[in-house]
């Protein structure tokens, strides 16, 4: 990776993977893209800056020709409950994105990161130890874009040779920037209420256990899997990895250390909750520990410790 292109780098993943990167390749090899939010100010400061509508297949070119990238992390995509209310624009923004990253990458010679979820599994997918290679029948939109995707990326791997790889992140929680229309999205929130309210209405019910990572972990797969020996991978789109798997209530009581009159309450949110009882509840991701030595960090314990810490100055509390 000389010339890297990060779609959709304003977002929760963008805002930390940007800066990452740009400490290891140099500020000027990363070229940031985003499409309408504001960038924070240090963002722009430490490299270039670029506003890209991934749907336009000519401005995508573009930029790839000017900076002469050779690696994609494409993160530009709708989230799971956003998907859900707008599904037609998902399946444009998530699907004819990565159309054009993956056509503008094979004529350009790049190497293409895809970011795939949890979401790509369904409601028939075995829940527990869910297996790197197993029934992927999703019902809904993210998930039907993410499981394409994936498929999308092997395709232009075996078909024309592109260097495609991807993950299956689980939830991500970070204090940086806040996530925008997921179903775990309660993981980050929980944490900003409990510091500024001492109370949290969560909107997905007691015992709804999800797979979850610390952002920190997330970031480093994505960069160690693009470093990773091609010869060592089996599997390429996309790689089961998870840090932890825990419930609201679980969540609330780690956070209760902490704070000590910390409440958690619930008002349940159908749509995100049908998602979530879709998705698994914890992955085994095997394959990844196996062909390129993944090993996450944080677990329960260290992430909120870890949070609350970072959250509290962040907030000044
Ligand atoms: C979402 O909740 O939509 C995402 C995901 C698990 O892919 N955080």
């Amino acid at each position: 990776m000389k010339k890297i292109l990060v779609t959709g780098s304003t977002g929760q993943i963008g805002s930390e993977l940007v800066p990452a990167l740009r400490k290891k390749y140099g500020g000027d090899n990363v070229v940031a893209a985003g499409h309408k939010r504001v960038p924070q100010q240090a963002f722009i400061e430490q490299g270039p800056y670029v506003t890209l509508d991934v749907t336009s297949i000519e401005s995508l070119e573009e930029v790839v020709t000017k900076y002469q990238i050779d690696t994609i992390f494409h993160l530009a995509a709708l989230l799971s409950a956003v998907a859900e209310e707008k599904p037609q624009l998902a399946w444009v923004i998530n699907m004819q994105g990565l159309s054009n990253v993956l056509e503008v990458s094979r004529k350009n010679k790049c190497a293409v990161f895809f970011p795939s979820s949890i979401g790509a599994f369904g409601p028939n997918t075995p829940r527990n130890n869910t297996p790197q290679d197993t029934v992927q029948r999703p019902n809904t939109m993210y998930g039907i874009c993410k499981v394409s995707g994936e498929l999308l990326c092997d395709y232009y791997f075996n078909r024309f040779g592109v260097d495609t790889r991807g993950i299956r992140f689980p939830g991500l929680i970070s204090y940086k920037m806040l996530p925008g229309g997921g179903t775990t999205d309660y993981a980050v929130e929980i944490f900003y209420r409990a510091i500024q309210k001492r109370k949290y209405t969560s909107f997905l019910q007691e015992g709804t256990y999800l797979d979850m990572m610390y952002m920190p972990d997330a970031v480093r797969a994505a960069i160690e899997l693009m470093e990773a020996d091609p010869k060592r991978l089996k599997h390429r789109n996309s790689f089961n990895i998870t840090a932890m798997s825990f419930a609201p209530e679980e969540l609330a009581a780690k956070i209760k250390y902490y704070i000590p009159d910390f409440l958690i309450n619930y008002q349940v949110d159908p749509v995100r909750q049908a998602i979530a009882d879709s998705w698994p509840q914890h992955m085994d991701d095997g394959a990844a520990q196996e062909e390129w030595g993944w090993q996450h960090q944080y677990d329960l314990e260290e992430m909120t410790k870890d949070m609350i810490k970072h959250l509290s100055q962040k907030l000044a509390v």
